[in-house]
């Protein structure tokens, strides 16, 4: 897997700022420690490193945001730093069929020895032959003696068109050879002749050949294992040629991947395709987004960071924050908020209680228990309730006769009315003690845990 520790890392990150009651200092520290661990591994450059590690230490210290769950952004800022390193946008290697264009679309793949050129000319020809285009591949590597084998090899295996001249020691020969019946492609893939590294002869050599053929995409293949280095390796090979984009190979079978993705993005070198394998199909379309969903292991990611985000925006639920904090918190508005908010839940009530999104998980099960099953009824229940009843509700408790007649009037058991005011007011209770549970301790955690029936996990 692509990434191995990197991924491991966050999922445990992840995990433990989503099970540890208080985002303190103590738990900052150790996320931050964790993740620089795994960041210097996957060899991505410490600048960016230092970067993450301030934000989540500032989001860590900002007291703005308490009433929503400040785990969640941290979350949220680490997805995001990540991205914005990776390369936000996904650049695509977009290629068309030739229509009355005279020239078919020549990509042509440019490296040093071994980095995997050829291995990735025929996946990525297989690759657009999946998708439609008619596609082949030119082999221009006339320096090592083995290098038209390979090709001609892998095209008999996957059946894919291959031109070859296993004699011929200029490669724009065997090019002129084959213009007339290259432009019957769509796409053309051209491999090409590396070197040990970037020199003046392999600059002068590629660019000849570029005048020759003029490719419509130039692009760099780099393999993963150089790690940061790979961005003086982009960044030479860009200014000395025109280079459109990267592939990095050999995501692998090596754990500086990081760093070689990284560092394309910072010298603006989108990286179109990862190579995972040795096998045809090993190679994928690179993705900021989801490849970050898959290492961070989390399907669920867009869904948490929509939460998110529409927890930071809603104004509404300010106003509902202040009566909860102020204790003024009546059945009216539990009703105003089961009726405007589609998939609500009692949970979600109490998120806005400061302190308590961090704890909701460790809250005693059956406490706020499954309630959007009992949403519909309690709107009903509500519904049959006098202003006083409504504004006080606490007098029900006292009256068994109001309580037959809610039931009665809303349709629903009298159990089902007393589990509503049961939750309410556990509910306000936890909002007027709530003032101060962001800085309460875990004793008197517990405590407050034990007045409300249940045990806490910690
Ligand atoms: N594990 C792994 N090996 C790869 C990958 N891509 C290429 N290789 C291997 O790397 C070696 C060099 O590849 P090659 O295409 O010949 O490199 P070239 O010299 O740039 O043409 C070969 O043994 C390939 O099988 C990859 O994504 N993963
Ligand atoms: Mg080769």
């Amino acid at each position: 897997m692509v990434l191995d520790k990197l991924g491991q890392t966050l999922k445990n990150v992840t995990d433990k700022i989503a099970s540890t009651v208080f985002v303190d200092k103590k738990l900052i520290d150790s996320v931050v420690k964790d993740l620089q661990r795994a960041m210097l591994q996957a060899d991505i450059d410490v600048k960016l490193v230092k970067e993450l590690s301030n934000k989540i230490r500032e989001e860590g210290k900002n007291e703005k945001i308490k009433g929503v769950d400040k785990k969640e952004h941290i979350i949220k800022i680490i997805h995001d730093t990540l991205l914005e390193i990776l390369g936000k946008e996904k650049k695509e290697l977009k290629l068309e069929k030739k229509g009355k264009k005279k020239e078919p679309e020549k990509v042509m793949l440019i490296g040093t020895y071994g980095s995997g050129k050829t291995t990735t000319i025929s996946k990525l020809t297989n690759y657009y032959k999946k998708r439609g285009l008619k596609t082949c591949m030119l082999g221009l590597d006339v320096h090592r003696p083995a290098a038209a084998e390979q090709l001609e090899q892998l095209g008999k295996k996957h059946n894919l068109d291959v031109f070859i001249d296993k004699d011929e020691k200029k490669a724009e020969k065997i090019y002129k050879k084959y213009e007339k019946k290259l432009k019957e492609y769509d796409v053309v893939f051209v491999d090409t002749a590396g070197r040990h590294s970037l020199d003046k002869e392999l600059v002068k050599e590629i660019k000849n050949l570029g005048g020759k053929i003029s490719p419509s995409h130039t692009i760099l293949v780099i393999t993963a294992d150089i790690g940061q280095a790979a961005k003086k390796q982009a960044e030479e090979f860009q200014s000395a040629l025109d280079v459109n984009g990267v592939i990095v190979t050999r995501m692998d079978s090596t754990a500086k991947g990081g760093g070689a993705l990284t560092a394309c993005n910072e010298v603006d070198a989108p990286v179109y395709f990862i190579t995972t394998g040795e096998k045809i199909h090993d190679i994928e379309s690179f993705n900021p987004t989801s490849f970050i969903s898959r290492i961070l292991g989390m399907g669920s990611l867009d869904t948490l960071i929509e939460k998110v985000q529409s927890a930071v925006d809603e104004g509404k639920s300010e106003k509902m924050k202040k009566r909860l904090e102020e204790g003024k918190f009546t059945m009216d508005d539990l009703y105003e908020q089961l009726k405007s908010m589609k998939g609500f839940s009692l949970d979600k009530v109490a998120s806005m209680i400061p302190g308590f999104g961090k704890m909701k998980n460790k809250v005693p099960e059956g406490m706020l228990g499954k309630q959007e099953e009992n949403m519909e009824k309690w709107k009903y229940a509500i519904q049959s309730m006098t202003k006083e009843e409504k504004e006080n509700p606490e007098i029900l408790n006292k009256e068994k006769t109001r309580i037959q007649r809610i039931a009665k009037g809303s349709g629903i058991t009298t159990s089902e009315v007393k589990s509503l005011l049961k939750q309410y007011k556990m509910l306000k209770e936890f909002a007027s003690s709530g003032k101060d549970m962001q800085n309460m301790d875990e004793k008197q955690m517990k405590k407050l845990a034990k007045k409300f029936g249940g045990k806490m996990k910690f």
